[in-house]
């Protein structure tokens, strides 16, 4: 490469290729902004059918739950990868074209996707458990499950070539990765300047998302033959190690690269720039090795699965996600502390998502305990600890922001958006507390048909999953309305 030398963390990007990128990125945040409106009424639709407002039949009601799944953890991914990409781009020269090309693969994969659930009724949820797919029992043909799992591996595709680009031009920049993770300021005593917390929360983001797309599209290559040709058969053990691999690396990653706005946007707020300090660099490189090793923890009630790896299951369960949250935590603490800090929404909502990630992980490890999973696995409490942390937390980021691109565009806040956060706070936190009570009381999650004594928390449930939607109808109408002059 013949480009000028310039200071290692100077743009990269002119201003009119940066206004086009920021078009694309726009696209992604409104896309976003849109799906995460519809699925969390498809999630309300849900909740009021338990509480017996009205009833979806049993096979609508798991079709809503298998869109309602796949849907959020891959929406949740595009918001990610368009928070990442808006940021990491001042740093690196990434690919528009591969931007353009995953969106691409996501609205076809999309399409399919809800084709499959919709129209074939496939039904299996969102984790394709292997046989699943192919076992039916008339409810859906193998047609449709070879649909839903081409649609899940197009959407996959477009995410490696995006990872697979910001892999390759940090790699370009920095020279190795592990220059981008820190490791000469990290592990050495080198005293360059360490690489910017985007650098290395996308180093992190990318490296991670790799061997995990690529297990799963194993796993649902397997699964497709498996549905066509059910001679064909796989270790089921093995498919479910597989399939989690992907499926907790992928998700965990959405927080990693949302998290990058709060690393970017706050220091606006406060005046004090986030530093990519030595405990900051360790916590990333701790948390990057230790979240691709503790997906056993969903295999709990596997008792087939090695004892070992369900003992390492539980230990990362308490470890892995810990580092680079309280980094960020005591951290965005800090930097908040008497910084003077203008409360905007934006400011509100990136600060509550701190808290809501570390609010969340404590019902997280509660289940991440062997003798507790026993008892708790296959109830409400599950949902409880992870709405928790994607809705209040990751999401919180996502939607944090889309105000901070409309409020560049001059969007100043009204009453109703200081309304629409409270709603999407408060209702978010009961709603969510709901579910986690639900579990305590033995409420199994992933039933259609809910008994009577469950109702009352069932209705209250979907009281405050009203009340989020509400807020989140206001967060989309107020970006949407912006998303076109962000993109001039
Ligand atoms: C207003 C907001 C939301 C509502 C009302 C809602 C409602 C629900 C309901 C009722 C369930 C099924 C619980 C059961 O097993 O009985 C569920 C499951 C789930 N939700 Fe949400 N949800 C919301 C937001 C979110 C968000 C923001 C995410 C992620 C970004 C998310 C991800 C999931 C996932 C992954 C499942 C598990 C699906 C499965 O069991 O296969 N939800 N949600
Ligand atoms: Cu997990």
């Amino acid at each position: 490469m013949t480009a000028p030398a310039r200071a290692l963390d100077a743009p990269v990007v002119t201003a009119s290729t940066e206004s086009q990128a920021r078009g694309v990125v726009a696209l992604y945040a409104g896309i976003t902004a849109l799906v995460f409106a519809l699925l969390m009424v498809f999630g309300l639709l849900m909740r009021a059918s338990q509480a017996g407002v009205f009833t979806l039949p049993p096979d609508r009601f798991y079709q809503i739950l298998t869109a309602h799944g796949i849907g959020m953890v891959a929406i949740s991914g595009l918001g990610g990868a368009a928070v990442m990409w808006y940021f990491l781009s001042r740093y690196v020269a990434l690919s528009r074209g591969i931007l353009i090309a995953n969106l691409v693969f996501f609205l076809l994969g999309v399409v399919l996707v809800l084709g499959a659930i919709f129209i074939g009724g496939f039904a299996a949820g969102w984790t394709f458990l292997y046989p699943l797919p192919a076992r039916s029992v008339g409810t859906w043909s193998a047609g449709a499950a070879a649909t839903y799992l081409v649609g899940v591996l197009l959407v996959g595709v477009g995410f490696l070539l995006l990872f697979l680009d910001t892999t390759r031009a940090i790699i370009s920049k920095y020279g190795s990765l592990g220059k981008a993770l820190g490791w000469p300021q990290a592990f050495g005593n080198s005293t360059a300047d360490p690489p910017p917390p985007t650098v290395v929360a996308s180093t992190v983001a990318s490296i991670i998302n790799i061997p995990a797309i690529a297990v799963g599209a194993v796993i649902l290559t397997l699964s497709l033959v498996n549905a066509l040709a059910p001679g064909f058969a796989v270790n089921a053990l093995l498919a479910k190690n597989l399939i989690y691999f992907f499926g907790h690396v992928f998700i965990n990653s959405t927080i990693y690269m949302s998290v990058i706005a709060v690393y970017e946007i706050l220091p606006q707020y406060t005046g004090r720039p986030w530093k990519s300090s030595k405990p900051f660099l360790l916590a990333w490189n701790a948390t990057m090795l230790m979240v691709l090793a503790v997906y056993p923890h969903h295999l709990f009630m596997d008792y087939a699965n090695p004892t070992w790896a369900n003992v390492l299951g539980q230990i990362l369960s308490y470890t892995s996600g810990l580092p680079v949250l309280a980094v960020t935590a005591v951290a965005t603490l800090g930097y908040v502390n008497r910084s003077g800090i203008k409360w905007s929404v934006t400011a509100a909502l990136l600060f509550v998502s701190i808290l809501g990630w570390s609010v969340g992980v404590i019902p997280a490890i509660v289940d991440g305990t062997i003798a507790i999973n026993r008892v708790m696995h296959n109830t409400l409490w599950v949902p409880g600890h992870f709405h928790i942390y994607l809705m209040l937390g990751m999401v919180a980021m996502q939607f944090g922001f889309m105000y901070y691109l409309a409020s560049n565009r001059g969007a100043a806040d009204t009453a109703l958006d200081r309304a629409a956060f409270w709603m999407f706070v408060l209702g978010g936190l009961a709603f969510a507390t709901v579910f986690l009570a639900s579990g305590a009381m033995s409420i199994p999650r992933r039933w259609a048909v809910h008994l009577a004594p469950w109702i009352g928390l069932d209705r209250l449930g979907a009281f405050f999953a009203l009340i989020v939607v509400a807020g989140v109808v206001v967060f989309v109408t107020k970006f949407l309305t912006r998303a076109r002059s962000i993109s001039a």
